[in-house]
């Protein structure tokens, strides 16, 4: 069993000599941009204003703590934090104490995060104390990792602010082409997988991320979505913020209450946030005060954006948009500043990289006709070649180094992009991926379930929420299911947004259960 697979020797050689990967280690590249920029504003949340020279000092600090209570060099630390600045100084000082951080989203609950760290064999668990609502030293005294680190209040663990430090300690020397963190994919198997990303090549693409979307010292990017996630991280979101010496301010949630507020007071030129969240501040804008004129750039992205609202983004809004079809496995797409408007209208955008291979091809792995509809499959200077401990599922999931997207997309003659279903099991709940067979196992569990199978169904506010189908072998209602697998420590997000009992399933001609038809009796009732 690898731990995770690098890039064939020839072909990291050549992004290499192409300039692409350029050696450059989390640790460095904060070093040389705090140099760079020193007094600048690196980060601003609710309570804190960092310049990139505090932002800097902090994450050395934390490094040498972590280094002081044993985490060594490689080590899988689970970071769950909510935004806020922390999140930085945490994540850079992981990444100069050598150490691997893995991200969780803030609804992430035991049986997610026990299974990240039993996966990872991780050794330390970063969290905050409460975050809406929800304390999280519960959340860590289930799980049982050998170091917790808490924002806060610490309880029984260790707070984040009296880490031992020890100035006198050297910190390890960071390899750029080895495994940097590990990233969550949206996932459409039973447990959920983890991406290994390296330095060399998820930097690359922040630094073209920042390019590509016009960020420099003048730019203030608001970080309205979980900051943890691969998009508000590097298309360009905080990373390209970095990269730039622009600054970061972290929203501690995207309503407009928050957001709006935060644009106005904070001057933000550039967010990015996903569909659902566009169409909240498209309506609620009119009604708003707040002076929004120094929004430059929505980027939209996550799922797919409805053409009708795209088009209203300009005119309501006063900024352009930016549409972002990417995927924390990597491939990032995005609308151009001198796209026409049609264009960022109806597509998902261009690649990153003039290195970017795109395959779009039918169910026998034909490529299609151009500009035909198939399943997109890709590879590249920062698209991961197989998942982390994942060898049986990289069989399937990866060809010739190609990333089996699991999205079905045309490709227009500019090499635009345009996303038009998926043929991977996973519901797109606005954003927020579900994997159809993670939540069926859950329901299984049950002793009155006989089988269930969990479905999209469309809607018009998150473009798409979860339905189980449920076979049952005994009495139970669904609000039991639901509290069930809440029980089972299942994020919110993943919980059915229906439940409907049915006596058996539609099956396909070769026996499967037939997600079709399940979806379209559906749409019958
Ligand atoms: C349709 N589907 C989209 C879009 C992602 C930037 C932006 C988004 C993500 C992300 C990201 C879509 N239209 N505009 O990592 O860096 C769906 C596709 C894709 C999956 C990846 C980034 N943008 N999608 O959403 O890893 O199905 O990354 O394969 O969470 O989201 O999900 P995720």
């Amino acid at each position: 069993m690898t731990d995770w697979v690098p890039f064939p020797d020839d072909v990291a050689a050549r992004y290499r000599e192409l300039g692409y990967w350029t050696g450059e280690t989390f640790g460095q590249f904060l070093a040389d941009r705090a140099a760079r920029f020193a007094d600048r504003v690196a980060v601003v949340d609710d309570r804190q204003r960092w310049t990139y020279r505090e932002l800097d000092e902090r994450a050395t600090r934390m490094a040498h703590g972590f280094v002081a209570r044993g985490i060594e060099p490689g080590d899988r630390v689970v970071v769950q934090l909510p935004n806020v600045a922390e999140f930085l100084s945490v994540v850079f000082g992981l990444f100069r104490a050598g150490a691997v951080p893995v991200f969780a989203l803030p609804p992430h609950r035991s049986s997610e995060i026990s299974y990240f760290c039993s996966h990872t064999d991780a050794v330390g668990y970063v969290i905050a104390d409460k975050f809406g609502g929800f304390d999280y030293r519960v959340l860590a005294d289930q799980v049982g990792v050998r170091e917790v680190f808490v924002l806060g209040d610490p309880g029984r663990h260790t707070a984040l602010d009296d880490v031992p430090v020890d100035p006198s300690g050297e910190l390890p020397t960071v390899d750029p082409s080895g495994l940097a963190f590990l990233q969550l994919s949206g996932g459409s198997t039973g447990v959920p997988k983890l991406i290994p990303r390296t330095h060399d090549d998820y930097l690359y693409s922040v630094r073209e991320s920042a390019d590509i979307c016009g960020l420099d010292t003048s730019s203030v990017y608001l970080v309205a979505l979980p900051v943890a996630h691969n998009f508000p991280m590097s298309s360009p979101g905080i990373l390209g913020a970095l990269h730039a010496g622009a600054r970061i301010v972290l929203a501690s949630a995207p309503s407009p209450d928050v957001a709006f507020g935060l644009i106005e007071r904070e001057r933000v030129t550039i967010t990015g946030v996903v569909p659902p969240i566009a169409l909240v501040w498209l309506d609620a804008v009119a009604t708003r005060s707040e002076d929004l004129s120094s929004l430059r750039v929505l980027q939209v992205g996550g799922a797919k954006f409805a053409e009708e609202a795209a088009r209203r983004v300009r005119p309501e809004l006063g900024c352009g948009l930016q549409q972002v079809f990417g995927m924390a496995e990597g491939l990032v797409n995005y609308t151009r500043f001198d796209d026409d408007e049609d264009l960022v209208a109806i597509s998902q955008g261009r690649p990153i990289s003039p290195d970017d291979e795109l395959l779009v091809v039918d169910s026998d792995d034909v490529p299609v006709a151009p500009g035909e509809v198939g399943h997109l499959l890709t590879r590249g200077p920062y698209t991961i070649r197989g998942y982390y401990r994942a060898d049986e599922h990289n069989e399937v999931a990866f060809t010739d180094g190609y990333y089996r997207t699991g999205d079905l997309v045309r490709v227009l003659p500019s090499g635009h992009v345009v996303v038009e279903g998926r043929a991977k099991d996973q519901i797109n709940r606005g954003g927020e991926k579900v994997a159809a067979e993670e939540v069926e196992n859950h329901l299984i569990a049950h002793p009155a379930v006989h089988d269930a199978a969990v479905v999209a169904v469309p809607d018009p506010f998150l473009g798409e929420r979860t339905c189980a189908f449920v076979v049952a072998s005994g009495e139970v209602t669904g609000p039991q299911l639901r509290a069930f697998l809440r029980e089972r420590g299942l994020a919110a997000y993943k919980i059915p947004d229906r439940v409907e009992f049915v006596a058996e399933f539609p099956h396909t001609g070769v026996g499967k259960t037939s997600r079709r038809d399940l979806r379209r009796a559906l749409g019958g009732r």
